[in-house]
């Protein structure tokens, strides 16, 4: 059967004063593990080779661009080991980054490496940007300001085939009983972050038949201003409810569009004193958590998954061509 081995490469604390040459040392060492444990696909977190710096001021210019990668990062030299390590290992790799193109926007970016192609077969740009434009005027609120620094993505949530992954895929995924599930090159989807809360690119994936999804996140565990609660909480009771969320979105969303999904988490306390929340897990289609990260640290956390387990809710409860009443969503697009 389709069998295929995930890893989340989980990443502690960065620090404003980490160089990406020292993230990059640590990427290896997570990639190398993975490896060692058979995985065929690695992924990293969002923002990957800096501190989540979305919660800093800067003004416009070098200052912020020096977190940002130029032009393409298939040529950057910096990333250059990475790749070289997934060319040599023949496995494949998610990575979330900051985009600086050559035009000069900015953008929450991702990419989909696949080692049997040896190049990136998938681009994708932060859609859901969360947080504010201006600063918070409060002095100790922290702040989330991916407003500012990125521009909302502009590439489709479009699922992509990666090959090389299963012995024995059909080519164009179609089997002898006409079912594409399982039996293909398995069919992805990539989202970054807070996109993961929301049910609309799911579904638009779901649609495309994805299997699995892969995602990168940075998800602070205090943010007062920016959850919104209005019962005040202890720290531990902010972190608790943080992570209660993050889990609920992935389960229900891997569980409604029937699909695993691998998610990599920034985890820790950056500067020793900015938590995230880490969670780092793989979820498989009835919703289940199957592994997941129990560190706030660099951790890989590995899990084998059978693509025919799609089958169960893309045949039967969430078959959405023979279920699906789309006369009643129009108000989904509506402006
Ligand atoms: N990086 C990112 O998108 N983080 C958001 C935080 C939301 S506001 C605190 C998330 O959805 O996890």
């Amino acid at each position: 059967s389709p069998v295929i081995k995930v890893a989340a490469a989980q990443v502690g604390p960065v620090h404003l004063t980490s160089t990406k040459e020292e993230v990059l040392e640590r990427l290896l060492i997570l990639f190398y593990t993975a490896v060692a444990q058979g995985a065929q696909i690695v992924v990293f977190p969002e923002l990957t080779l800096t501190t989540f710096f979305p919660r800093h001021m800067f003004p416009n210019g070098p200052e912020l661009d020096k977190f940002f990668e130029k032009g393409d990062i298939a040529e950057s030299s910096l990333m250059k080991p990475l790749f070289d390590a997934a060319a040599e290992k023949k496995v494949d790799f998610y990575f979330g980054y900051a985009e600086l193109t050559s035009d000069g926007k900015h953008y929450n970016s991702s990419f989909y490496y696949s080692a049997a192609l040896g190049k990136i077969i998938s681009r994708y740009r932060k859609v859901h940007l969360p947080g504010t434009f201006e600063p918070f005027t409060k002095p100790d609120a922290i702040n989330q300001l991916e407003k500012r620094y990125f521009l909302p993505g502009d590439l489709p949530f479009d699922a992509f085939r990666a090959p090389g992954l299963i012995k024995g895929a059909v080519k164009g995924g179609q089997s002898v009983d006409g079912s594409t599930i399982g039996k293909g090159d398995p069919i992805l989807g990539q989202l970054i972050c807070n996109d993961r809360r929301w049910p609309e690119p799911w579904r638009v994936y779901g649609l495309q038949g994805m299997e699995l999804m892969l995602i990168g996140y940075n998800t602070t565990s205090h943010s007062p201003e920016l959850w919104g609660s209005r019962k005040p909480m202890t720290l531990e009771e902010e972190y608790k409810e943080v992570m209660f969320h993050h889990k609920l979105v992935m389960q229900a969303n891997s569980y409604g569009n029937s699909c695993f999904s691998v998610c990599a988490a920034r985890a820790g306390a950056d500067d020793g004193k900015w938590g995230m929340i880490g969670g780092s897990c793989i979820i498989d289609p009835q919703g289940h958590i199957i592994a997941e990260a129990n560190t706030d640290d660099d951790e890989v956390v590995v899990a084998e998954i059978d693509l025919e387990d799609c089958r169960q809710g893309k045949e039967k409860i969430f078959d959405f061509d023979r279920h699906r009443r789309t006369e009643h969503y129009g108000r989904i697009v509506e402006q």
